[in-house]
């Protein structure tokens, strides 16, 4: 028993009946700290460094509970009081302290890691302001900052703070802490996170997300991913990095010394895996502090760093490939620029003749991953099929020069959080039917033994209707907006990209939006709904938003259609949003340009809670259908190979795609004055002038495909029976897809973590 009420009265004088959810929220906050403060630290000789710009650890208190084996008692007792777990958590604030799946992705990885039991932290910056909330306004986006902090949070001060020496001044860090208890472990791990307490907020002009960037000891950890359209958002990006990366090394280094390192054997005691390129001055990071303050030579600094650090690869796509001009990077730490140029200098005698491998070019800019594969002793993909381009692509140079550095880690998610937190009535089913041994191996074929039991099956529909209806709720009391509860749920959520093909979805939304017109009416209404958001300077993605928004309205005041279509684009969408509408999906959206989705991870977390995916054959997709079965996916599209072919021979021309009798009207379509009536010219104009002229992403290349194939699932959807089983089947299969597998080749192969 844990007697909350006690707490009510101790804390607030009050019966937990009376209590706000605020309070109610202090009280499990407090009570879950206690007891990970309790517990002991993952021990071992060797620690993991798990370092990223990007935690996207989302709302903890269900997922904490969950990991300590308390959600049960604290659901029951709050039920008798009156409340609930998901009320409660409304007075959470959410961190947002990343953009999408490469931050989500560090999130899971430290609930398994803690999960494992490996001795292993993350490091990262304690960011006052997430990743900015999203608004619609005239159906565009909008910005307002995302003052998470302002709630009481699950941040603990701790006493570790470094000097950080950039070129005109020093600064001094404060390191926050925030316990990671794994699921039913004795002990915790850390997530860390760096800030500075000079930080002003009030540096941010009043209603805008805009501020001074050349006061750096003001605006350091003001923001994440602050604007970098003009040089000094660079710079403050690089003061951002090397500030993050500084206090990582000298944690790392001072921990390995109070566990017995003479510095020579650094690499006994820390491994660091950078999570893609944005922690990668780590590394001449880790040579300045070997050489300058542990007094080892400059070759053996080199050595000993290339022995701790380890890369991660996330995006074949080259504008993300990280580079800086050499120039900026010597402005912000002038030390740490001249040690480029030593590594530099070492790979141009090693590699004369092979620029593709260099790390400064003929330009002065500085390749990050150039650093990370040279001077780090691994490096990986997040999918197979990702690793396969990078080895034979991307990175082939480097490939050829290290093809022992070269491995594939899929990534997976915890389902601790996208199955247990989430979605609690399927939880029970699989326990009832499979036992709870799952819960520990992720194994659920066992589920394959009722793929033709009724009664089943039958549990399994109602389990979705439920999640429907919560979600349904969810958006009626959030947003008011009103779905018809026995549609077919179809999402597609993630941040807004031209790769991602959200205009496709859109394209296909104004063929069925004629078809409906025409008479062809669906057997069971469609809802669509979009989630994400567009980097404030990304244009295009921009415009894809308002073409969204302006279909959704056009179609809602169409009496004709609005019965049987749809479309919802949900504001804000973040991790809290996504266990809402995850669980109620019938259908995932899986339909990124092929080869240019390095893994997606959301892919995964809609197969474990049973949608059925229309997937390109890209990224983790490729893998699902393996574990699935091809009938039980929809595949379409082109290939990657050939879609990289025809990026090599400069070979597509959306307009030999346009021309296409199908196809041209739906493009026409947005910008028909019966579309303007809703939507801003400029931006319609703008993006019909891309799609046809451009398309650098290929909307229109699988665009046929495509309607065939959503047309197949819709249909395919009207056998309820059957399309339950198949559902059933996908969350069968969905074992492989667990982070705790993930991390365990990670350690295998990589870390080399005692257990
Ligand atoms: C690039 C240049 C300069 C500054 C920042 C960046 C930058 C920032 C964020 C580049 C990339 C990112 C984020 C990448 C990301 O989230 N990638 C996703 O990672 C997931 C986890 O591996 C994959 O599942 C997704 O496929 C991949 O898109």
């Amino acid at each position: 028993m844990l007697n909350l009420n006690e707490r009510a009265k101790a804390q607030f004088n009050q019966e937990l009946s009376e209590l706000s959810h605020a309070e109610i929220y202090k009280i499990l906050l407090d009570l879950v700290q206690e007891k990970t403060a309790a517990m002991p630290q993952n021990q071992g000789k060797r620690k993991l460094y798990y370092i990223s710009a990007e935690f996207l650890i989302g709302k903890l208190l269900s997922n904490n509970l969950l990991n300590l084996g308390l959600y049960d008692e604290v659901a029951a007792e709050l039920a008798e009081n009156g409340t609930s777990l998901a009320e409660v958590e409304e007075a959470e604030a959410e961190p947002s302290l990343g953009n999408g799946g490469l931050g989500r992705l560090a999130a899971c990885f430290l609930d398994s890691i803690a999960t494992l039991g490996l001795n292993g932290d993350g490091v990262g910056l304690n960011y006052h302001f997430g990743l900015f909330r999203q608004y619609f306004e005239n159906n565009k986006q909008s910005y307002q900052p995302d003052e998470w902090l302002d709630h009481p949070t699950w941040l603990k001060k701790s006493d570790i703070s470094y000097k950080v020496p950039f070129g005109q001044f020093t600064l001094q860090s404060t390191l926050y802490e925030i316990d990671v208890p794994g699921y039913n472990q004795p002990n915790v791990n850390k997530l860390r996170l760096f800030d500075l307490d000079t930080v002003n907020p009030e540096i941010i002009e009043e209603g805008s997300i805009n501020f001074d960037k050349t006061q750096i000891e003001e605006n350091l950890t003001l923001f994440l991913y602050p604007d970098d359209s003009d040089r000094n958002g660079n710079l403050l990006r690089i003061y951002q990095q090397y500030f993050m990366v500084s206090n990582g090394a000298q944690l790392a280094i001072q921990e390995a010394i109070e566990r017995g390192s003479n510095i020579h054997d650094l690499a006994e005691y820390v491994v660091v895996q950078i999570n893609d390129t944005h922690p990668t001055f780590i590394i001449p990071e880790f040579v300045r502090l070997l050489t300058t303050e542990h007094g080892i030579d400059f070759e053996e600094a080199v050595e000993i760093t290339r022995n701790v650090v380890a890369f991660t690869n996330h995006t074949i796509l080259s504008e993300a490939l990280e580079k800086w001009p050499l120039a900026d990077i010597h402005e912000v730490v002038p030390e740490i620029a001249e040690i480029i140029v030593q590594l530099d200098e070492i790979i141009k005698d090693q590699f004369p003749d092979n620029e593709a491998v260099h790390i400064i070019d003929e330009w002065g800019t500085v390749h990050m991953a150039s650093i990370a594969i040279h001077f780090g002793f691994s490096i990986n993909g997040v999918a197979a099929l990702h690793t396969e381009i990078l080895k034979n692509n991307e990175l082939n140079h480097f490939y050829e020069i290290y093809p022992e550095k070269f491995s594939n880690k899929t990534n997976g998610i915890t389902f601790r959080r996208w199955l247990m937190a989430a979605n609690p009535s399927l939880t029970n089913f699989i326990d009832e039917h499979i036992g709870t041994k799952w819960r520990e191996d992720a194994d659920l074929t066992d589920l394959l033994a009722f793929e033709n039991d009724d009664k089943a099956l039958d549990e399994l529909r109602r389990i979705k209707r439920e999640n429907k209806n919560a979600l349904a709720d969810h958006l009626q009391r959030t947003r008011g907006i009103n779905i018809d509860r026995h549609s077919i749920v179809d999402v597609q959520i993630k941040r807004i990209h031209e790769y991602k093909r959200q205009q496709m979805l859109a394209l296909y939304i104004i063929y069925k939006y004629h078809e409906i017109k025409a008479g062809n009416i669906p057997g069971t209404p469609i809802t669509i709904i979009f989630g994400g958001k567009a980097a404030p300077a990304y244009t295009i993605a921009k415009d894809i938003i308002h073409l969204i928004l302006s279909l959704s309205e056009l179609i809602e005041n169409d009496l004709d259609v609005a019965p049987h279509l749809k479309v919802v684009f949900v504001d804000n969408y973040n991790v809290s949003e996504a266990e809402y509408l995850i669980p109620a999906a019938n259908i995932s959206e899986q339909i990124s340009l092929a080869s240019k989705e390095a893994s997606g991870t959301g892919n995964m977390k809609f197969m474990l809670n049973g949608a059925l995916t229309i997937m390109t054959w890209d990224g983790a997709n490729v893998e699902i259908a393996e574990q699935v079965g091809e009938e039980n996916v929809y595949p379409f599209g082109k290939s990657s190979e050939e879609i990289v072919n025809l990026y090599a021979t400069d070979g597509y021309d959306p307009q030999d795609y346009y021309k296409q009798e199908r196809i041209q009207p739906i493009v026409d379509f947005i910008i028909s004055d019966e579309l303007m009536a809703y939507g801003i010219p400029e931006r319609l104009n703008r993006l019909y002038k891309d799609m046809t002229s451009k398309d650098y992403f290929m909307a229109l290349i699988d665009l046929e495909e495509f309607i065939d194939v959503k047309e197949k699932v819709y249909l395919d959807y009207e056998d309820r029976r059957d399309w339950t089983r198949r559902s059933l089947i996908n969350i069968a299969n969905a074992g492989y897809f667990s982070a705790d597998r993930t991390i365990a080749e990670y350690n295998k192969d990589i870390w080399h973590l005692d257990q």
